[in-house]
């Protein structure tokens, strides 16, 4: 058996340097070159297989792990608002996958006699993003994102949520109407590949709408109010019912109101309820601001429950000055009674929020 064995370990040696001699040109016959020329073409061939093979792996690898998602854009295929209002409208992404994303680039293209670009803020999604860099166009605006190094608040696979929110000042006529829709979608993925993908456009329009009642809640230093519920009800039946915008803004279309005396109420949590009565007419306009005041803050610097609220309390409880319904912080109909005098206290130590 070792015999054998070391004979065809001899006959592959022997083997091994014919084809290695033939093959890099020393000793050949003419035999040798017709094999060597025959094998240099089968190697050439070989090697532009494989690099057509690797070309194709890496291309259809790449081609996978674009960054991408259901879709890009406008949340409701219709929005609508009064003409010289704002209006922020979300621009959003469904289901990212392939990412993190660590850049968008997009255009939002309308029609700019209705309505303009007038800011870009960044969405719930890139809250800790640089601040947008937008340009305006006679088509549209461009709008460019980029989270903050070290990029670690990049967008995660699966999110779903708004990325920008673009700030209009619409200034068509009511019922003038754009199509917002989007193009040149790009999302890059962050390192080590900052690959750019894309996602189907998700589009919209935007109607001017007649306005019948539109206004603004504040707060007692002027700031607007967001997320209000403004609510009319007409001989105690409530007939209408909206939130405030960023600034605090609202508004009611006439299809909504029938005309007639409403009243007009705003809630906000941590402020006090307000109310007005609202004349509704046909085909006019009303307008109606309410401020609304924060509960704990009796001397209307905006803070509440500060030390100048608290010694405000302890006087009003010492019937040294007048009291209102402000002064009722447990909300049982007894204004600045002990209680009152300790909620407003605990607020002042921090160990509760007033509302
Ligand atoms: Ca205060
Ligand atoms: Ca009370």
């Amino acid at each position: 058996m070792v015999g054998i064995g070391s004979e065809r370990e001899n006959n592959r040696n022997i083997y091994i340097e014919n084809e290695v001699t033939s093959f890099f040109g020393t000793s050949m016959s003419s035999e040798g070159v017709r094999k060597a020329n025959m094998r240099a073409i089968v190697f050439i061939i070989c090697v532009i297989f494989t690099i057509i093979a690797l070309h194709a792996a890496f291309t259809t690898a790449a081609a996978l792990s674009l960054p991408t998602a259901t879709n890009f854009g406008i949340i409701n295929d219709t929005e609508s608002a009064c003409c010289d209002m704002s209006v922020a409208i979300p621009v959003t992404i469904t289901n990212l996958e392939n990412g993190p994303v660590a850049a968008i680039i997009f255009n939002i293209m309308y029609n700019n006699s209705v309505m303009r670009v007038v800011g870009v803020h960044n969405g719930a999604l890139t809250a800790n993003w640089e601040n947008p860099t937008y340009k305006n166009f006679n088509w549209g605006t461009r709008v460019a994102m980029v989270t903050k190094p070290p990029e670690n608040e990049m967008i995660p696979d699966g999110a779903n949520g708004s990325v920008a929110l673009l700030v209009f000042n619409v200034t068509g006529e009511p019922g003038s109407w754009s199509t917002l829709s989007f193009s040149d979608i790009q999302l890059a993925e962050g390192p080590p590949d900052y690959q750019i993908g894309t996602a189907p456009a998700k589009s919209g329009i935007f109607t001017v709408v007649p306005c019948s009642l539109k206004g603004r809640v504040t707060d007692v230093v002027g700031t607007g109010i967001e997320g209000a519920t403004v609510n009319l009800t007409l001989d105690g039946v409530s007939i209408a019912s909206t939130s405030t915008d960023i600034w605090g803004n609202y508004w009611f279309s006439f299809a909504e109101l029938p005309p007639g005396v409403y009243n007009l109420s705003v809630t906000k949590k941590r402020f006090w309820l307000n109310r007005t009565t609202v004349t509704i007419n046909p085909d006019e306009s009303t307008r109606a601001d309410i401020t609304l005041l924060l509960v704990g803050d009796l001397n209307n610097n905006g803070k509440s429950a500060d030390i100048l609220d608290v010694s405000l309390m302890w006087n009003a409880w010492a019937n040294l000055i007048p009291k209102d319904f402000r002064y009722d912080l447990n909300h049982d109909g007894v204004e600045a009674e002990i209680e009152d005098v300790a909620l407003m206290w605990n607020a002042w130590m921090g160990e509760i929020v007033l509302e």
